[in-house]
């Protein structure tokens, strides 16, 4: 069945494996969502219910998926397999196979409206006085461009993923993630100096818990699984081609922390300009793609500062999608014996069909809707509010009780690392971690759908 693991790729260094770890969880999650599920749940009182989701079930579930990589050398359903061989648990690896193809093929339109972005900027498409919220609108409802520009980050993908995980994804993220922190910091600063932007900050660190439904809570599940990407498979996947000398503990807190800081700043860099230029603060998708132009157009060097971002933010997208396809290929790799080139053109080919319904959504086929979303808009709900929590919640109970907390903890704590596992990691993987997302999902669910 599994094509022998001798020839399989591994990370050059720890830095690498850190920074392709980080570029896959920091991405569009952090800088085009999170700002904008902030908005529409209300602020502070949300960001605080998030940060300890993101400290008691994002980071033990990181260990858990790098660890379960590690261990099997797999793709995210081998690994299963290996671990458990002839049970249904591989289910668990399938629905993350399944969420990479839901989950890219709208990430993608996303990343295609970040692309044509930047060129709007570079053009002065985007200076003093423009509609920024007609401009918006405009872009993603019309039919050719923003299809265009899917098209273009799928290439850009694939082409990526077909290259191989040291020489693709290795070389990609190495030089570009520092360059986008710098360019946030930077966004921050102005954003803050905007007259009026005290009630952006007030905004964030104000909490008024009496916005919070349990739908909310939910959607807080559903963006600490997907900024961290995981409950899907990515971190068992990039944790199979991790040297067995290398630590885990450390390398997962590096890779929390650094997404945690991005979505923060991303959100002091946000909140500040959608209040002190006037915009609404629940505008839903649009929040980073209206306000930053706004922001760049007030600021002088504004062009070069604003494609340069839009750029970066491409960059980051795609660091992020490459790990998303990744998680697809390996399986097709490893289990079916393709090559890694067919697999990647197929798939990715796959994931662009599927996208182009998920663009046009937005505009000419709007009328569709399933369960009150549109095509695209569902693809969103289905990820966050069912396949990355269920993936999430497996995956915490195969490592807790079929795996047994105990091996997971052991085999994390084998190399020298800084943090120390002890038994206050099997209590978050054996009981909070499934306990509060069964809660949170059924709770949130039932509250959707009355
Ligand atoms: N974490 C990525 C982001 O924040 C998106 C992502 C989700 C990537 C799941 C990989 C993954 O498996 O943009």
């Amino acid at each position: 069945m599994s094509l022998e693991t001798k020839q399989r790729e591994q990370w050059g260094s720890r830095v690498a494996f850190i920074l392709a770890a980080a570029g896959s969880a920091v991405g569009l999650g952090n800088i085009w969502r999170f700002p904008y599920v902030v908005g529409t749940n209300g602020g502070a009182a949300f960001v605080i219910i998030y940060l300890f989701i993101i400290a008691l079930i994002g980071y033990p579930m990181m260990v858990t998926e790098m660890a379960i990589g590690q261990k099997t050398k797999r793709n995210a359903i081998g690994a299963f397999r290996d671990l458990a061989p002839n049970t249904p648990w591989w289910v668990a690896g399938a629905l993350g196979v399944l969420a990479g193809f839901v989950i890219l093929s709208f990430y993608s339109v996303v990343a295609g409206w970040t692309l044509s972005y930047f060129f709007k900027t570079l053009a002065g498409d985007l200076g003093v006085g423009t509609d920024f919220v007609g401009t918006f609108i405009g872009h993603i409802t019309s039919d050719w461009a923003p299809l265009f520009w899917h098209f273009v980050f799928m290439g850009l993908t694939l082409g990526i993923i077909g290259l191989g995980v040291v020489k693709g994804i290795e070389k990609t993220v190495k030089i570009l993630m520092p360059a986008l922190f710098v360019l946030l910091i930077a966004l921050v600063g102005r954003a803050l100096t905007l007259p009026g932007a005290g009630a952006g900050v007030e905004f964030l660190i104000k909490p008024d818990f009496s916005k919070i439904t349990a739908q909310s809570i939910l959607g807080a599940v559903g963006q600490a699984f997907f900024t961290l990407s995981l409950g899907m498979g990515c971190m068992i996947t990039y944790g199979s081609y991790l040297d067995d000398k290398e630590n885990i503990n450390d390398n997962a807190a590096w890779v929390v922390g650094l997404d945690t800081a991005v979505a923060l700043i991303a959100g002091f860099a946000i909140f500040p300009a959608v209040f002190a230029l006037g915009f609404d603060p629940a505008a839903g998708g649009g929040l980073a793609f209206i306000t930053l132009p706004a922001v760049f157009a007030s600021m002088p060097g504004g062009t070069i500062f604003g494609a340069a971002f839009f750029l970066l933010l491409a960059v980051a997208a795609l660091t992020s999608a490459i790990s998303l396809l990744e998680v697809v290929v390996a399986y097709y790799i490893d289990e079916k014996g393709w090559s890694r080139q067919k697999a990647s053109l197929i798939i990715g080919t796959l994931i662009f069909i599927l996208g182009i319904p998920a663009s046009l959504s937005m505009g000419r086929w709007s009328g569709f809707t399933i369960l009150g979303y549109n095509f695209f808009d569902f693809l969103d709900f289905l990820q966050e509010s069912i396949l990355l929590p269920v993936g999430g919640l497996l995956t915490a109970i195969f490592a807790g009780y079929v795996w047994s907390a105990k091996k997971t903890r052991e085999h994390s704590n084998i190399n020298k690392s800084a943090i120390r596992l002890g038994t206050w990691f099997d209590v978050l993987i054996m009981y909070v971690s499934p306990i509060a997302v069964s809660v949170v999902m059924v709770t949130g669910l039932v509250d959707k759908l009355k």
